[in-house]
């Protein structure tokens, strides 16, 4: 049986990398055959293109490009990671995927929805995450998290209007797709939060 790719996304400081570690737990409990990779990356090329998107750089960096080096690292993470994996029968757990690019290219660079489509249909064709946990929380709160870590990478440095714009749209792909979107509230305490995130895995797991 084919294996459940699994996608968990949200803006700034939101607390992802915490709540994978909670996920693999999870994943871990139920004695599942299963990878955790992250997108730009999840290959040594993607991780590089992921490199060349993340670094501050003086040269300003046209919305084209951004969008095509998106989907160049997608397009190699799914060829060579995501399929293989899934078609043998393995979970996926993905940091980010393509939800991101709707929100980060489309609502934050302001991207035409039908041109990110174009490419979205392109690279995977009909694969879409199974589930995808949407971790959501006001703007300052995240970026007063993630203030706290090291340098901020290219994105990082944008203003608090483009990561509005962001989580205003990932609040609508969850409203436009309520089969496989689970938004979190991820302003709570770190319990609070993990307990949410294992209701909707028990949920899941009942129609696996
Ligand atoms: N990008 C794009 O533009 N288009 C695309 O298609 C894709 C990506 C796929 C890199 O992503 C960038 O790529 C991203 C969008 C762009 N740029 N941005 N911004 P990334 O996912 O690698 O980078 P990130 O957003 O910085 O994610 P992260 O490293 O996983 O950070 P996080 O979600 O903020 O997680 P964290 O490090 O676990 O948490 C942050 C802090 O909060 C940390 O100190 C925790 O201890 C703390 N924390 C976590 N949870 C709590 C709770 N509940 N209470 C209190 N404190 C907490």
């Amino acid at each position: 049986m084919r294996g459940k790719f699994i996608t968990i996304e949200g803006t700034e400081g939101v607390g992802k990398t915490t709540n994978i570690k909670f996920i693999q737990d999870w994943m871990d409990s139920k004695k599942l055959t299963y990878g955790c990779t992250r997108e730009p990356g999840g290959t040594p090329l993607a991780e590089q293109v992921r490199e060349l998107l993340l670094a501050p750089r003086e040269e300003s960096v046209c919305n084209t490009a951004e969008l095509l080096m998106v989907f160049a690292a997608r397009a190699q993470h799914l060829n060579q990671v995501i399929e293989p994996m899934l078609g043998e029968g393995a979970w996926v757990l993905c940091d980010r995927f393509t939800d991101a690019t709707y929100a980060y290219q489309g609502a934050g660079r302001h991207m035409r929805d039908d041109l990110i489509r174009d490419l979205e249909l392109m690279v995977q064709g009909s694969l879409q995450p199974d589930l995808t946990l949407i971790l959501d929380i006001p703007v300052q709160i995240g970026l007063a998290r993630a203030s706290e870590r090291s340098t901020p990478d290219r994105f990082e440095q944008e203003q608090v209007a483009f990561f509005e714009r962001v989580r205003n749209r990932y609040l609508q792909i969850a409203q436009d797709n309520p089969q496989r979107c689970v938004v979190i509230d991820a302003s709570l305490t770190l319990e609070g939060v993990q307990a949410q995130i294992t209701q909707t895995l028990e949920t899941f797991w009942e129609t696996v």
